[in-house]
């Protein structure tokens, strides 16, 4: 495939799930609701649809839990306490299944084919309805998923309050923000960026902007704000000027702290990294690439890490490392919950479905002790070809299941105890008084060279990864 349709294929990829609601046509057997263009319409959006619950593994009930119990107490803590699921906005009720060869599949009968404010105002409804059947009690937005751009920044930012108002009036007591972002990519002035940008004009619009989603998220009570990087890149260095970049980045960053102390919100800022996708080189590349950023321009106490499973593959990884080296670090802040294909290079944004990959991402959230404030967002989308309201519901419940059944698994594995046996062993050498020394930083070379001369050719032991694996697949 030429260089030109591959990069086609990774631009229109990213806009799949944006607003391209023009090309949706209302179905003919709708009737009255899709005629309705009133934002007050208050029908129930998944009539034949009840509350999700769970009935557990024998159960063949395609609208029911298998595995996730919300109230079932897994190592001291219930499971809906260490899942803390969210459902994406975007996905879930932007999403219109185009492809880089294909138009839209999506035709939900809400939908009247239009972006206007009661058209928003209706999907919101639908989304809380959404929420509320599936039994989470979280959701996470982009300011430009939820209301539609007006013709001045103020008028796009009083049709954000509109929107916001009423999803407010439907959280309800029980239901907040996982997190809000602001959209800096979709639209063209964009194009090289917001806080990299080239054009200082559109730093400062970025950062209005940015104010602005941070106000809405602290107000609908929000428990943390995301910074993907979106257009934060490059296409070729030979035009970038990459120190000045990454300088203005770290400036806009700084005054996103400050604005959100000034205003006292609480919220967890998070970085998500990704490696590429729309621009060639992500200034957020992995998680390691983004901790030495937030190290250098002294952030790192004041952001945490959002880590995408599809993202980390893209970066050459695996989730479980880079949850890992977040962890490590003290920075794993929340999880998006999707899988990438093993076949297709980008980020598709699958739910994820592999229940091995779901208990090593459970390994590392229990070790991290959780990951309150942050959580689960189902950063993921139906397939193209998953055309019916029910299976949003679908997705969701499977990827919420296949979590479930991570934590099981991981528990299990926790509490047989052989594996961390295992690895306690392999390291067992330094559980003395040399390898103590080494820990404090107290044995030099002087020290070291004499017991090398003193103890010989060393014994290495084997490092036992089959059994390593043996064990690990006995838990799933
Ligand atoms: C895109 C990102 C995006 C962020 C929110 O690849 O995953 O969806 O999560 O802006
Ligand atoms: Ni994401
Ligand atoms: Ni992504």
């Amino acid at each position: 495939m030429s260089e030109r349709v591959l990069f086609l294929l990774l631009c229109l990829n990213v806009v799949s799930y944006l607003v391209i609601a023009e090309t949706q046509t209302c179905p003919a057997d709708l009737g009255g609701k899709c005629a309705d263009d009133s934002g007050d319409w208050e029908g129930e959006f998944f009539p034949g649809i009840p509350e999700v619950k769970y009935e557990g593994p024998s159960s063949k009930n395609p609208l029911a839990y298998k595995w996730y119990n919300a109230e079932e107490v897994i190592l001291g803590k219930k499971m809906k306490d260490w899942l803390r699921f969210s459902v994406a906005f975007w996905h879930t009720f932007r999403g219109t299944g185009v492809d880089p060869f294909g138009a839209p599949t999506k035709f939900w009968p809400w939908e009247d084919g239009t972006n206007s404010l009661a058209m928003a105002k209706r999907r919101m409804r639908a989304n809380f309805e959404f929420i509320n059947k599936l039994g989470v009690d979280r959701w996470c937005f982009h300011d430009r998923d939820v209301a539609p751009d007006g013709n001045t920044l103020e008028e796009t930012n009083a049709n954000l309050d509109e929107v916001v108002a009423l999803a407010k009036e439907l959280q309800g007591s029980k239901i907040r923000p996982l997190w809000g972002t602001a959209q800096l990519f979709v639209h063209p002035r964009y194009m090289h960026g917001g806080a990299t940008s080239s054009e200082l004009g559109v730093y400062a619009y970025a950062a209005a902007q940015v104010k602005k989603a941070i106000e809405v998220t602290h107000y609908l009570g929000g428990e943390n704000y995301v910074f993907w990087g979106g257009r934060e890149g490059y296409q070729t260095l030979l035009n970038t000027d990459m120190e000045r970049e990454l300088d203005h980045l770290a400036r806009f960053l700084e005054a996103a702290v400050a604005y959100k102390k000034k205003i006292g919100f609480n919220g967890t800022f998070l970085i998500e990294p990704k490696p590429q996708e729309p621009t060639k080189h992500q200034y957020d590349w992995d998680v390691a690439t983004t901790t030495n950023f937030l190290r250098k321009y002294g952030l790192i106490d004041e952001f945490k890490l959002n880590v995408e499973c599809n993202h980390a593959t893209l970066s050459g990884h695996s989730c479980h490392h880079e949850l890992e080296t977040a962890r490590i670090n003290g920075l794993l802040g929340n999880i998006d919950a999707n899988t990438g294909d093993p076949q297709i290079g980008w980020d598709t944004d699958q739910f994820l479905t592999d229940i091995s990959e779901a208990t090593l991402v459970m390994l590392s959230v229990i070790r991290n002790g959780g990951l309150a404030p942050g959580g689960f967002n189902f950063d993921a989308k139906l397939r193209r070809e998953s055309t019916e309201v029910e299976d949003l519901f679908i997705g969701h419940i499977v990827g919420m299941d296949t979590l479930a059944r991570g934590l099981r698994n991981a528990a299990k594995l926790i509490e047989d105890g052989t594996l961390s046996e295992l690895v306690r062993k392999r390291y067992s050498s330094f559980d003395s008084q040399l390898g103590a020394q080494i820990e404090a930083g107290k044995a030099d070379f002087d020290l070291l060279e004499k017991k090398a001369m003193e103890w010989g050719e060393p014994k290495v032991p084997s490092a036992k990864q089959e059994l390593a694996e043996m064990i690990f697949q006995s838990a799933l």
